[in-house]
């Protein structure tokens, strides 16, 4: 009987493809499906399998995509080989795109696409039949997507198809994504409704640091005929943030947006690039910090779509996701902070063969962020919030 096996707790499902991780984006590109390998291995090596439902992600189908994305883009993605890239012919589509260094075309980029969007799509619409009080696809988080433009790594917008699928059944949904990017898709998405509040915390410099938008000042835009005026939030930060200053201000900023739009859903983007000792990025958190904003918005009882995102040093990508996972099935106060002897690809985990390595140690980076400069960001979220209801 599941309720006695479950007694409290949430019920948590798993949605992924295997068929994701083998995808190479090329030689000296950072992002590494193979991330994906290494958190499945870390998470089945502590039984955490067990404490979830697991489920085979579909592919999304054409349709299913076109929810969001233009049909004209749909089939360039679809019928683009790797060696057309320099095909006359095709040069016009590649570039109107966006396809080249940061987006290649690589081998399987359909199925690659279509698998990691079918497992938000899956597991946003387990969410709506109230099947899972909480779905994860750590495959998914593909926030730079446009709807008719690859950027940054990212080709279908997977986040915005997982939460239309949540508006179906939700009135309001609460976007909140802690990658180290500016989750500038789904913000320009639902740029005008007010039946999405986006809330993202990045690392901004217009000029030296991608994609150069989400400052402060940008909250929608700002017509009296535009509904989703004020509904996009932006935490702009500095290099170098700790754990203390990150927790504390994302628990105001979220806190604060929780009590005032009262979501009936919540889309969670835990990209690990937020991590000290990122390849990427330039923050200074610790696993348990990245961590300690998953426990905090799962407080809320709200239902949760967790996805992944940026992570470019996939050792410490695998063991943020991992800790997550075991926050989720309230697991976290028992496993282990010694990588299991019997995790594949163990070597990755050396020397210190902990889930929790010292990464704020590692690479030391000052706190650019001062107390007055991170004060003035939670005032201007409390004054931003004033113009938004429940
Ligand atoms: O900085 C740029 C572009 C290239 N310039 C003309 C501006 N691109 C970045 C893209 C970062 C994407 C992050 C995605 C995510 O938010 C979600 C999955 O994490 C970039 C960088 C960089 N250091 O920011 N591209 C690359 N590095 C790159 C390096 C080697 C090969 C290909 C791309
Ligand atoms: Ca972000
Ligand atoms: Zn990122």
């Amino acid at each position: 009987n599941l309720q006695i096996a479950r007694p409290k707790g949430y019920r948590v499902s798993w949605h992924a493809n295997p068929a994701v991780e083998p995808h190479h984006f090329g030689q000296s590109h950072p992002m590494k499906p193979w991330r994906l390998t290494l958190t499945k291995q870390l998470v089945m090596a502590y039984g955490m399998h067990h404490a979830m439902d697991l489920y085979l992600a579909r592919a999304a189908t054409y349709e299913e995509m076109a929810d969001f994305h233009e049909r004209d883009y749909l089939d360039f993605l679809q019928q683009i080989m790797p060696g057309d890239i320099d095909k006359p012919e095709q040069s016009d589509n590649v570039v109107r795109f966006n396809f080249g260094d940061d987006c290649p075309i690589f081998d399987g980029l359909y199925s690659y696409c279509s698998l990691y969007a079918g497992g938000t799509v899956d597991a946003a619409r387990k969410l709506c039949n109230d099947q899972s009080d909480i779905a994860i696809n750590w495959s998914g988080g593909l926030h730079h997507a446009k709807k008719a433009e690859a950027s940054g790594f990212c080709y279908v917008n997977d986040i915005v198809l997982g939460t239309l699928q949540l508006l179906r059944h939700h009135p309001r949904v609460m976007y909140i994504d802690i990658d180290v990017h500016h989750g500038d898709g789904v913000e320009q998405a639902f740029w005008s409704t007010d039946r999405v509040l986006t809330v993202s915390f990045h690392k901004y410099d217009k000029d030296n640091f991608f994609p150069g938008t989400g400052a402060r000042e940008d909250t929608g835009p700002a017509h009296p005929l535009n509904p989703g005026a004020h509904h996009a939030i932006n935490v702009p930060l500095n290099d170098g943030i700790d754990d203390d200053s990150y927790i504390a201000l994302f628990k105001e900023v979220i806190g604060a947006c929780m009590k005032t739009y009262q979501p009936g859903a919540i889309v969670l983007q835990c990209g690990a690039d937020s991590l000290g000792c990122d390849r990427l990025g330039c923050f200074n958190l610790n696993v348990r910090a990245h961590g300690a904003c998953v426990a905090y918005t799962k407080t809320f009882g709200v239902p949760l779509l967790v996805v992944g995102g940026g992570g470019y040093t996939p050792r410490n990508v695998s063991r943020a996701w991992a800790h997550e996972t075991s926050i989720l099935v309230e697991a976290d106060n028992i496993i282990d902070s010694t990588i299991p002897d019997s995790v594949a690809f163990r070597n990755h985990f050396g020397p210190d063969f902990s889930l929790f390595p010292p990464l704020s140690e590692m690479r030391k980076l000052d706190n650019k962020n001062t107390r007055a400069y991170l004060e003035g960001l939670v005032e201007a979220v409390h004054e931003q919030l004033r113009y938004i209801k429940g």
